[in-house]
């Protein structure tokens, strides 16, 4: 199947002049393959057997009020109609969702159009040659929920006795799946605008935006930019060229603003194609301890969250997103990570607007042969992973989906820094060889050159840890008075987090530290003076501790609490009906901490 350049784009679905896109998003039919039997009975040309009605997007796990629904595991189909339009005009016609959890095969009338590994970027797919024009079509989708150690994020299928097939995730949050985000049936001239990059220099009050477009086809590109009032501040020829801003706004923490950058192809003194986006022009850079917007120092305040909410699963919802940074703002947050894979390109359009800070993280989470990442996190049990076999087909899907996230999210004012990790297995040589490799690739794919990090847990200790040095900054997860001596002994975790950011500081790293997570369980109900493990007087406490050694080490830069709401995790003795680490429950109310750390941020300064 040759990838055509309109397939390959992943630019964001836009109407306008030249575009059309139509929402597929409604009831679609839907059936679970537990026998894989779908291929072989010609389901993608016949149609799915006995199907079920099915929200798109949504995840499928919660909707339903049996087990066997919500844990299965293996192979599910959807299917729709369509109407593709009677005269395309030199039109190509392509299909793209905005992820499909975890892979995912496309058919048209039939017609395989795109196959796709990863459960967290677009799949797009051109179907241009497979419709019947001025007719309906039929759309049918396969898709697939099993992990193994070579897929990100990584784990294994266990086969009960009874045959039903099991997700053994190597991590800690619901294995969910389906159709996560919209769906969109787009019209986009046959040669016109794949793609686009900027870039900024700030030079005294003024600014040049370096800009790169990508074109699909011979013609001529016009850019131009527009203010927030809408006036146009600058204007250009040429596929790459730069623009001079004078007097610029920048793009700030909590402070955003934005320009409107117009892009136009013309083809014998016609305009054929046009697309806009929203950027915000800043720089980042790393300078010795230091995070520095538009050259300035930020300390981070926020949150890894995860996309999780109550019936719909891991779906973006734009209400639950608004919540979120309603809830964001209300606290004094500056900045999220995108925990543990990227969101709906939703999330950040939305930090764009309100000035949000993001790491943005690859899916490579579970990196580490265990039972769950947290139950041998800390123990120094040695872990192996890369030594695998399977360790070179995970390293080509990592390397994948980190030029797939980059490639779809690099104009992002609100991306600083990409994650290519959480949590792996970091001590050994195979580890240092492979993360060698994935940022060596990764460094390669920003215009921006952002910093790289990734998330390292307790058994990556200063002493053992074979990787930190890829980092551009250091980002810790941390639970010492929750995994470590938790509850009484958290006088002994408070003297053991501090002899390790002792070790750290003796290293003399010159860069910034930052905590990507630390907290507790914490269940609303329960309440106890003086607090107790899981109680909300405890995760009080165990911030007030953690709050205090993190403030002696100017090297730290930034505190992500984990996480910013409960959320679903798989099913264990640790775990009560989901991770409740929530400084906000899943619901999206205050827990009592947050009011704590509203005070904090607060009086701190963006
Ligand atoms: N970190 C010791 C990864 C997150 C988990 C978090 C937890 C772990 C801790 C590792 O995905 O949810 O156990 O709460």
């Amino acid at each position: 199947m040759e990838k055509s350049m309109m397939q390959n784009s992943l630019l964001y679905p836009r109407s306008n002049a030249c575009r059309r896109k139509t929402s597929l998003d409604g009831l679609w039919k839907f059936c679970f393959d537990p026998e894989a039997k779908g291929k072989k009975e010609k389901w993608t040309e016949e149609g799915i057997a006995s199907p079920v009605s099915m929200p798109v997007p949504a995840s499928f796990a919660d909707l339903f009020t049996t087990e066997k629904e919500r844990d299965y595991c293996g192979d599910f189909w959807y299917e729709t109609e369509f109407y593709a339009p009677a005269d395309l005009q030199n039109k190509k016609l392509i299909l793209r969702f905005g992820s499909i959890t975890h892979r995912a095969a496309v058919y048209c009338n039939g017609q395989k159009t795109a196959e796709h590994e990863g459960g967290f970027l677009p799949v797009v797919c051109d179907i241009t040659e497979a419709v019947k024009k001025g007719e309906m079509n039929r759309l049918v989708v396969w898709a697939n929920n099993e992990l193994s150690e070579s897929t990100l994020p990584c784990g294994s299928v266990k086969t009960l006795r009874s045959g039903k097939k099991l997700a053994k995730p190597y991590f800690d949050f619901f294995n969910y799946a389906g159709i996560h985000r919209s769906v969109y049936l787009l019209e986009l001239p046959e040669q016109g605008i794949a793609d686009y990059s900027v870039t900024y220099e700030l030079e005294g009050g003024d600014a040049k935006v370096h800009y790169q477009v990508a074109c699909a086809g011979e013609g001529q590109v016009r850019v131009s930019l527009y203010d927030a009032e809408g006036k146009q501040v600058a204007a250009g020829e040429g596929a790459r060229g730069i623009l001079k801003v004078e007097k610029v706004h920048l793009w700030q923490v909590r402070r955003a603003y934005l320009y409107t950058f117009k892009m136009e192809f013309w083809q014998d003194g016609k305009k054929t194609d046009e697309y806009q986006e929203q950027i915000g022009i800043r720089t980042v850079k790393i300078e010795d301890e230091k995070i520095l917007i538009n050259g300035k120092p930020v300390y981070l305040k926020g949150f890894g969250k995860h996309e999780d909410f109550e019936v719909i699963g891991r779906a973006f919802n734009w209400a639950v997103a608004k919540r979120d940074f309603e809830c964001m703002k209300w606290i004094g947050a500056n900045c999220f990570r995108t925990s543990h894979y990227p969101y709906a390109e939703e999330w950040y359009q939305l930090a764009d607007q309100e000035g949000f800070l993001v790491i943005d993280e690859v899916p490579a989470v579970g990196m580490m042969r265990s039972m769950l990442n947290f139950a041998d996190a800390g123990t120094g049990k040695f872990t192996a992973f890369f030594e695998a076999p399977t360790a070179s087909e995970l390293l080509k899907n990592h390397k994948k989906q980190t030029e797939e996230m980059i490639a779809r999210d690099k104009n992002h004012p609100c991306v600083f820094a990409f994650s290519l990790f959480n949590e792996p297995e970091t001590t050994s040589d195979a580890s240092r060889n492979y993360f060698s490799a994935v940022f060596e690739h990764a460094r390669k794919l920003d215009p921006q050159k952002r910093p790289l990090t990734g998330a390292l847990e307790k058994n990556s200790s200063p002493e053992e840890c074979k990787c930190f040095s890829l980092l551009d900054f250091v980002c810790l997860n941390r639970y010492y008075g929750w995994y470590i001596n938790g509850g009484p002994d958290i006088e002994d975790a408070m003297e053991e987090f501090r002899e390790e950011m002792d070790a750290w500081e003796g290293k003399k790293l010159k860069v910034p530290f930052v905590f990507t997570e630390f907290g507790t369980d914490t269940l609303v109900s329960e309440h106890k003076l003086p607090g107790v493990m899981w109680t909300q007087e405890y995760q009080n406490k165990y911030m007030e501790m953690s709050f205090e050694v993190m403030d002696e080490y100017s090297f730290v830069q930034g505190e992500l609490a984990w996480n910013f709401a409960d959320f679903q995790a798989q099913e264990g003795i640790m775990r009560v009906n989901g991770n409740k680490k929530g400084i906000f429950t899943r619901n999206r109310q205050p827990k009592d901490a947050a009011y704590a750390m509203k005070n904090r941020w607060e009086k701190s300064e963006n």
